[in-house]
């Protein structure tokens, strides 16, 4: 019998690493017949919010982006989707960004249906208007090689643009593939596995990592991966860009 008392995830002043194991839902108003996991938010010390959203049968997800923008991901299945007027299915690896001050709707959601969100409040730039509503889709997306190591491929799916304050990226690593040195920076992370396992160390503490779960990296909070298996191992991460420490 499986001891219910152990846990993989854990929660730290500087980073936490959250399996689905320890999951306990939500309900957020406008997110219906949908079964919602806040894994990563201000009330841990982020300054994003990742949420997990799974739909069961007639699952809707409808709302307006006020000071944050949003940003939605399909790990599987699909919905339509309208942002701002624009309309476009959604279906595995797709997404959608919403800027602020826009209104959104996902529906005829397929049950099963799970989609990763990332909030951030949007932070304005002189000079620049906020970015469009975008969709996207991750199998379009090149994928090149990071640093040059042939084992590591980080696909953008943002543009790489200054009125963007965020980056969401998939960084793909063949088996045995590792970050090339230990990171160190002022940029915070949200993260899920999507394929693969491997061990990150998070401010020298080293944890076995695999599909479904996710991590937050604090400012500073120090990061080295491996990847392990014997398929790629895949997370699609946020990061804050663009903008001027104070
Ligand atoms: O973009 C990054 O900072 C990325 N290389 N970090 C990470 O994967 N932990
Ligand atoms: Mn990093």
């Amino acid at each position: 019998m499986e001891i219910s008392a152990l846990t993989r995830s854990v929660v730290k002043g500087s980073h936490a690493v959250i399996s689905p194991d320890g999951y306990v839902n939500s309900n957020v108003p406008g997110w219906t017949n949908c079964t919602v996991n806040v894994i990563i938010s201000e009330a841990m010390g982020a300054q994003l919010t990742q949420t997990l959203i799974t739909a069961r049968e007639g699952g809707r997800i409808t709302g307006a982006t006020h000071t944050s923008q949003v940003f939605f991901y399909v790990i599987n299945g699909g919905c339509h989707a309208t942002a701002d007027g624009k309309k476009n299915l959604l279906s595995t690896g797709r997404f959608l960004y919403v800027p602020i001050g826009k209104t959104y709707q996902l529906e005829n959601m397929v049950p099963g249906t799970q989609i990763l969100c990332f909030h951030k409040v949007y932070e304005k730039l002189e000079g620049y208007a906020p970015p469009p509503v975008i969709f996207g889709d991750a199998a379009q997306i090149e994928g090149p090689t990071y640093l040059g190591d042939p084992a590591l491929r980080l696909q953008v799916l943002l543009p790489d643009h200054p009125a963007f304050d965020m980056a969401v990226n998939i960084f793909t690593y063949d088996s045995g593939g590792h970050l090339p040195f230990v990171e160190t920076h002022i940029m915070e992370h949200g993260l899920l596995y999507l394929q693969g396992q491997g061990v990150y160390m998070l401010d020298q503490e080293w944890y076995p990592i695999k599909k479904g779960d996710s991590i937050w990296m604090a400012p500073y909070c120090q990061q080295w991966f491996t990847a392990m298996g014997k398929e790629p191992a895949v997370y699609i991460y946020y990061k804050n860009v663009n903008r001027f420490p104070f």
